[in-house]
């Protein structure tokens, strides 16, 4: 299987590289920098015509969306055992916990636009940002009620596809809430970074980055 990734470092497109990296795969990486345009360029636009990363290439077939495309990785390879099929107990949880990631991710992108896309005071809303912030923390608690019997991944059958589209949001919310109530959730995050996968999937040393605080406070209204 031949494939291409799209990606920005830190962005989405992350949990594909990651989950790339925990399949051992063959894959070649196309890396746009998120700030300069180049994800509007004419010829990206005939890749993904929203101009959004992930989005890859699979033997010249062209697939969006960061879910789907998990499923499917996972499910074409499955020797890797990251993909729960429809006869795993499991299943359900699978699904619900691999697509939950976007409702994770929503609140981290609208942060991502308020604190770092609308980059001068003006532009940005406290208001919005502050509910961000508690809706943010607010659907991580799904993930806290999922690990509160010491399981060590999202699933009691072991580490899948689920874990690196759900994973990414845990790695990058503590920028925005902290972790503090919800020890079972910063538990799993530094489960999450001692991976090596994890850990080839972050940009390398001198990369360009999207986040460069280690935390963005809530503006005061
Ligand atoms: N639901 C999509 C979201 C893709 C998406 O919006 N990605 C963001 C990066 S996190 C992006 O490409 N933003 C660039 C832009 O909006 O210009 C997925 O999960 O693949």
């Amino acid at each position: 299987m031949q494939i291409t990734l799209h990606h920005a470092h830190e962005a989405r497109s992350m949990r594909v590289l990651w989950l790339l990296e925990e399949f051992g795969a063959d894959y070649t990486l196309r890396v746009y920098d998120f700030f300069n345009k180049s994800l509007r360029s004419e010829d990206y636009l005939t890749i993904h015509p929203a101009g959004r990363v992930p989005s890859v290439e699979v033997d010249g077939r062209v697939m969006l969306e960061s879910g789907a495309i998990a499923e499917y990785l996972a499910e074409q390879l499955p020797a890797a055992g990251l993909h729960r099929g429809p006869d795993h107990p499991e299943r359900m949880e699978y699904l619900e916990l691999l697509h939950y990631a976007e409702t994770i991710g929503q609140h981290l992108a609208n942060l991502t636009q308020g604190h770092i896309v609308l980059y001068e005071d003006w532009m940005r809303s406290p208001t919005q940002i502050g509910l961000e912030t508690k809706r943010l923390a607010k659907v991580l608690t799904r993930l806290e009620a999922q690990l509160r019997d010491g399981r060590a991944y999202l699933l009691t059958s072991g580490f899948s596809a689920a874990d690196c589209a759900v994973g990414y949001g845990v790695w990058l919310a503590p920028r925005f809430v902290s972790l503090e109530k919800l020890p079972h959730v910063a538990a799993y995050r530094d489960r999450l970074m001692a991976r090596p996968a994890l850990q080839k999937a972050l940009p390398p040393e001198g990369a360009k980055r999207i986040y460069t605080k280690d935390f963005y406070e809530v503006p005061d209204v």
